[in-house]
């Protein structure tokens, strides 16, 4: 049986990366921070109590932030296969908080790496590099792109790129660079544009609230579906030779498209409900991201499918589906659609 780390596992990729390895027979371990309230509701489901025969997810406390504890962690789990997802991974947040998510999103792969290093196990390593680190080089973008990272969150990430390179040529780790481009799904976190769209329209919907206030609405996103992607993310790591590649569906859309598609789809007009609100721009914006995943489709067999008014159209049915389990755990809930 193969074993597996996820560090960020409580988040929206870690969530559905670890139900790909379960149905695939793996052994998973998820780092999770303490917390004083529960962090674990995307993986409440796939829980099963560890004194019970069959579990196959462990969850171990731990935090990016403390290399000895990575080094202990690796040790005693021995992963044939290491997905560090964990970042603080907000990029308007970045500005706020421009020392803290070095110290994770950055230094905190380096202690990773270094902890893969030291416990001197064999494995494989794969790195949640993103888009952003493109930021102003004109689009389409693809591996061979130049890096011109527009926030902290961004400029932590080419860190994490590129130490990430050393080790596979320094130390002939085998380590990978999976540049990914948006991807969004009904856990995506609640305050990135799509998820705080939908919810938005949601609630105005059925009259909790009526108005949402929004930043720059002519950025161009290449969003895709985050199911889709973590198979991306294990193919990348079942490759004979290790190397880097781009996520994205190539289909480029504005925020205010993703609106329009959103309040369309609940029968809303979106100019009676969304206000601007200055506080949502950013001190430097990425303009526009589309993304050429050529390589992932000729080297892995990887292409996305669904493209983002399919996306807008998942994600409000939904936060339509969910207001009325609000408070509940997602083991609770009705049972959604397949991709719920
Ligand atoms: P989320 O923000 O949903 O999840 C982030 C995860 O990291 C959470 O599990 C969080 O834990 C954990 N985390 C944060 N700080 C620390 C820390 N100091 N130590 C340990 N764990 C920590 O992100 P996504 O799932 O959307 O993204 C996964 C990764 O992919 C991130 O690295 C992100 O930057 C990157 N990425 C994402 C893209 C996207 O479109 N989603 C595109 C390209 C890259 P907690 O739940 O306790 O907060
Ligand atoms: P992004 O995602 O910055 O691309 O990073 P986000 O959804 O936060 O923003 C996308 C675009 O929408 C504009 N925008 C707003 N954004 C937010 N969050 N809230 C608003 O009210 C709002 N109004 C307009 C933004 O200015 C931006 O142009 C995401 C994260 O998941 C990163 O971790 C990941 O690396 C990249 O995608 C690829």
């Amino acid at each position: 049986m193969k074993r597996a780390l996820i560090t960020g596992i409580t988040g929206q990729d870690g969530s559905y990366l670890a139900e790909l390895l379960l149905s695939k027979g793996y052994e998973v371990h998820g780092l999770i921070r303490r917390s004083s309230s529960f962090n674990t509701t995307r993986i409440d489901h796939l829980y099963v109590d560890p004194h019970e025969t069959g579990a196959r997810l462990f969850l171990h406390y731990g935090d990016l932030s403390d290399g000895a504890r990575l080094v202990t962690l690796v040790a005693t789990i021995n992963p044939d296969e290491v997905y560090n997802l964990a970042a603080q991974s907000h990029v308007r947040v970045s500005f706020d908080e421009p020392e803290h998510t070095g110290d994770t999103t950055g230094i905190g792969s380096i202690r990773l790496l270094e902890a893969v290093r030291l416990a001197g196990v064999e494995c494989r390593y794969y790195q949640a590099s993103s888009s952003e680190m493109f930021g102003a080089s004109p689009p389409p973008q693809n591996e061979d792109t130049l890096f011109y990272p527009r926030s902290p969150y961004g400029a932590a990430k080419v860190y994490s790129y590129w130490v990430t390179r050393n080790y596979r040529e320094a130390y002939g780790m085998y380590a990978v660079n999976g540049i990914l481009f948006n991807h969004e799904s009904p856990r995506r976190g609640e305050t990135f544009v799509t998820r705080k769209v939908t919810r938005a329209v949601a609630r105005i919907k059925v009259g909790s609230e009526r108005y949402l206030y929004m930043g720059n609405l002519d950025a161009v996103r290449d969003w895709g579906y985050a199911p889709e992607y973590v198979e991306g993310m294990w193919r990348m790591l079942q490759a004979p030779e290790p190397d880097d590649y781009v996520l994205a569906t190539g289909f480029a859309f504005t925020v205010k498209d993703f609106l329009v598609a959103s309040f369309e789809h609940a029968g809303l007009n979106w100019e009676d409900h969304v206000r601007f609100d200055e506080r949502y721009l950013r001190p430097t914006e990425v303009d526009s991201l589309i993304g050429d995943a050529t390589r992932a489709q000729t080297l892995l067999g990887w292409k996305a499918t669904v493209d983002a008014p399919e996306l807008a159209r998942i994600m409000v049915d939904a936060d339509i589906a969910a207001l009325g389990c609000e408070g509940r755990s997602w083991i609770d809930r009705p049972v959604l659609p397949a991709w719920g």
